[in-house]
């Protein structure tokens, strides 16, 4: 097997613990919902059993109204191990947020590696019932597009797109910071932006995770990951002899409202529900609608990539942020630097709109880099150095990804060093 792909393979095993798969070790030691689809997409290459054993754990942490929770605690990880835990959430052994519904799509995919229709069969109502959720309750501005309540929702935290609307949150004082155990401060968000995270987030509990509060906003990324995982559900429907007219029809409805309300002078921005304005910071989030096959703006968002914001193709990855702008700093979390999920996101709508040679040469990018830095979190789009944490799981399951075609290979994946069920029950 490829030294990188078993190195992958490696941080995966080591990440494993019994039941789901911890993003890190150390920064991150519990189950993230958009994580476990991620790392799902590679672990159908070593393990379907261990990919199907990852997506059914975080989908038994669903919420009756049908939200998938963003974070589900590991009961025998150290209460002080992350910040905020689950004393703060008060929900149990979950968060109250969600995240970007990308499981749709990773459910199919790891059907695709190894067909097993009662995996199918399990997911199907559940995934429709996170995406009705999200469609209904999170309708919050009443134009067919779903809004995020948190920036940790969007996944892409202290994006600059936020900071306009955070600015209506006031400080939360009092609480100790654990990231910065692991992490280098320069790396993480400031702790301004995260003194807001927790205010809101606190609010929202208080009101029993219902009233949206003080920060709304539709984020091109979330509503396009939305539209692409309806058009998963239409062939999970059809895998299991369903209609799936509906799912094609919903992402087509949030495709033109995402076209009619977010699409302005060439780019796709988030709108602030609050005060109706689009907010035109050029973020990697804006890109993320080139997953969608029929997307009729995708030349016009296809030159914002390759422009100067984001220089496609001549930098490493994709920048989370506008690479001209005064805020661009390469270093730090989702203001500027390049995700690997992003990067595999938009090489698979480069894949979509025809862009073959564009998409290899992400490809190619994103293995070495994840391979040189150690499976970093995130790194540096002009010299490619490693940022935030090592061996996060994403990166190595997506690296996974990349380098398989269609294979499974059950004995590249070994979990083991004390982890209490290695091995699925009953095959996942
Ligand atoms: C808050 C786990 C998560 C990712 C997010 C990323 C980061 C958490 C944090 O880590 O967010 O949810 O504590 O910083 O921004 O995308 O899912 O890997």
């Amino acid at each position: 097997m490829n030294v990188t792909r078993e190195r992958a393979a490696a941080v995966l095993a080591g990440n494993w613990l019994g039941a789901s798969t911890v993003p890190s070790r150390s920064l991150y030691p519990h189950q993230w919902s958009w994580d476990s689809a991620f790392i799902a997409f590679g672990l159908r290459h070593l393990s379907p059993a261990h990919a199907r054993r990852e997506l059914r754990t975080l989908f038994a942490a669903q919420w009756a109204d049908g939200r998938v929770p963003h974070i589900v605690f590991d009961p025998e990880t150290p209460p002080e191990a992350y910040f905020p835990g689950p004393s703060f959430w008060q929900a149990g052994r979950t968060s109250g947020l969600v995240q970007p519904p990308v499981h749709a799509r990773a459910a199919l995919a790891v059907h695709e590696a190894e067909p097993d229709p009662a995996f199918l069969a399990e997911l199907y109502p559940r995934l429709v019932a996170w995406h009705d959720y999200l469609r209904t309750s999170r309708d919050v501005g009443g134009r067919g597009l779903v809004a995020i309540v948190h920036p940790w929702e969007s996944g892409m935290d202290n994006s600059p797109a936020w900071d306009e609307p955070l600015t209506r949150v006031p400080l939360a004082t009092g609480f100790v910071r654990r990231d910065l155990q692991h992490g280098d401060a320069g790396d993480r968000p400031s702790d301004e932006d995260y003194g807001r995270y927790v205010r809101l987030a606190a609010a929202y509990r208080d009101s029993g995770y219902t009233d949206p509060g003080d920060f709304v906003v539709e984020d091109p990324g979330f509503n396009a990951l939305l539209a692409d995982a309806e058009l998963a559900l239409a062939g999970i429907a059809e895998e299991l002899g369903l209609p799936s007219d509906t799912h094609r029809e919903a992402a087509a409805r949030l495709e033109k409202a995402m076209q009619e309300t977010l699409w302005d002078d060439g780019f796709f921005f988030a709108r602030d529900v609050r005060t109706g304005t689009l907010i035109r910071e050029h973020t990697c989030a804006g890109l993320l609608p080139l997953v969608l096959p029929d997307l009729a703006v995708a030349p016009a968002l296809l030159a914002a990539a390759t422009g100067p914001r984001f220089r496609l193709g001549r930098v490493h990855g994709v920048p989370s942020y506008d690479l001209t702008a005064p805020g661009f700093d390469p270093g730090r979390y989702w203001r500027g630097p390049s995700w690997f999920n992003v990067g595999w996101l938009v090489r698979q709508g480069l894949l979509r709109h025809g862009e073959h040679v564009l998409a290899a040469r992400l490809k190619h990018d994103l293995v070495e880099t994840a391979a040189q830095t150690g499976f970093a979190e995130y790194v540096d789009p002009l010299t490619g150095a490693g940022h935030g944490t090592r061996s996060f799981s994403w990166t190595a399951a997506l690296t996974v990804d990349l380098l398989t075609e269609r294979t499974c290979d059950n004995r590249s994946f070994a979990p083991g060093r004390g982890l209490r069920h290695p091995e699925p029950p009953n095959g996942g």
